[in-house]
């Protein structure tokens, strides 16, 4: 049965709600250590969503809103949202600070790091809105990538990580065979750190590799670089959402990060009815919990149905 489109929009973002939610406690533990607490199988505690999921919302709603990207109000709802408990990047978080302050949102993120910006991976974990809405057409796909990503990650790693992510999300929405799919994404992927990690990735595939192999090769840390890789290559080792999404909390270090990108990958590519109920039931609900993170999946796939048809006079159901 062919999977509806809404399904995989859905499912990209429910997806990586609950990948964020089910890593979330374990963030920073070692492989070792998270298989010591919790064994092979790893289940859902709190339910509770950390800044990947606030600033996921935040690119979801600002998409709706504008029918398409506007920077200015992206950054404004990145600060509206913003809870310091869901525990940002420092440097997102000092991005935020200086734009509320009155810095402009398209040049602050370039000031971090000795002026080098952000390679870290809080552009990519929160890019799942912009893989589903430009899914297909790549240059696009790019396009918004870079730009939503400049808000807070200047570094130009940091922006491919975060346009390797949308890219894979975009494949697994068009339902891309999954060995077309590393072809595609090492033709589409510029910089070489990643055309290098790519590579690793099939040849991890091939031997079915060990955790520690899968850690060195690809990592498990908070850059870009060590951590997107490792999504795709979990989505990629299994053939349903739960088994990828715990295989890539079990890998530990950024957990809730790494199960957030595996999660919205799996989600486009297996559609909302393959992530577990019970991690669904337990994701935590309330003004911006699980059921307003569907309906911004839902939303945005009318609002990409609206656009395509040129039927201009949509009005969004629900006040973002
Ligand atoms: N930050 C966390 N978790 C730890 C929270 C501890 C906190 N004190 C608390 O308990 O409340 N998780 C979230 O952060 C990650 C996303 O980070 P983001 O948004 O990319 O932040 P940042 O700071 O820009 O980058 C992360 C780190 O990467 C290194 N880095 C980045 N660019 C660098 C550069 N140009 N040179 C050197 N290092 C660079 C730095 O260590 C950054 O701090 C996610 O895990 C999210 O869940
Ligand atoms: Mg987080
Ligand atoms: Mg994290």
């Amino acid at each position: 049965m062919e999977l509806s489109l809404k399904s995989k929009f859905t499912g990209a973002l429910l997806g990586s709600a609950v990948g964020d939610a089910l890593g979330a406690p374990l963030e920073g533990y070692g492989m070792e250590k998270v298989k010591s607490v919790y064994g092979e199988n790893i289940k859902m505690l709190s339910g509770r969503y950390t800044d990947d999921t606030e600033m996921m919302i935040g690119v979801a709603e600002s998409l709706i809103e504008n029918r398409g990207f506007d920077g200015e109000d992206m950054a404004a709802k990145f600060i509206q949202n913003y809870h310091a408990r869901r525990r940002y990047g420092p440097g997102s978080k000092e991005v935020l600070r200086r734009i509320r302050e009155g810095e402009s949102w398209e040049v602050v993120s370039g000031k971090l790091f000795d002026g080098k910006g952000s390679y870290g991976n809080g552009a990519a974990m929160r890019i799942a809105p912009v893989g589903i809405f430009y899914y297909d057409n790549t240059d696009k796909l790019r396009e918004i990538a870079y730009k939503s990503s400049q808000i807070t990650h200047g570094h130009a790693l940091g922006k491919e990580g975060a346009a390797l992510q949308a890219f894979s999300i975009a494949l697994a929405v068009r339902g891309t065979e999954k060995e077309a799919m590393l072809l595609e994404l090492k033709e589409i992927v510029k910089s070489g750190i990643y055309k290098e990690k790519l590579r690793k990735i099939e040849a991890l595939l091939e031997k079915e590799a060990d955790k520690k192999a899968v850690i060195f090769e690809l990592g498990n840390g908070e850059e870009a670089f060590n951590s997107v890789p490792t999504a795709i290559y979990s989505f990629l080792r299994f053939d349903c959402f739960k088994d990828a999404v715990v295989y890539a909390v079990g890998l530990g270090g950024d957990t809730d990060t790494i199960g957030a990108m595996t999660g919205a990958i799996s989600g486009a590519y297996y559609g909302e009815g393959a992530i577990p109920e019970e991690w669904k039931k337990r994701l935590e609900e309330g003004e911006k919990g699980r059921s307003y993170i569907r309906w911004l999946g839902e939303e945005l796939h009318r609002v990409k149905f609206y656009i395509e048809t040129k039927l201009y006079n949509y009005v969004p159901k629900r006040v973002c």
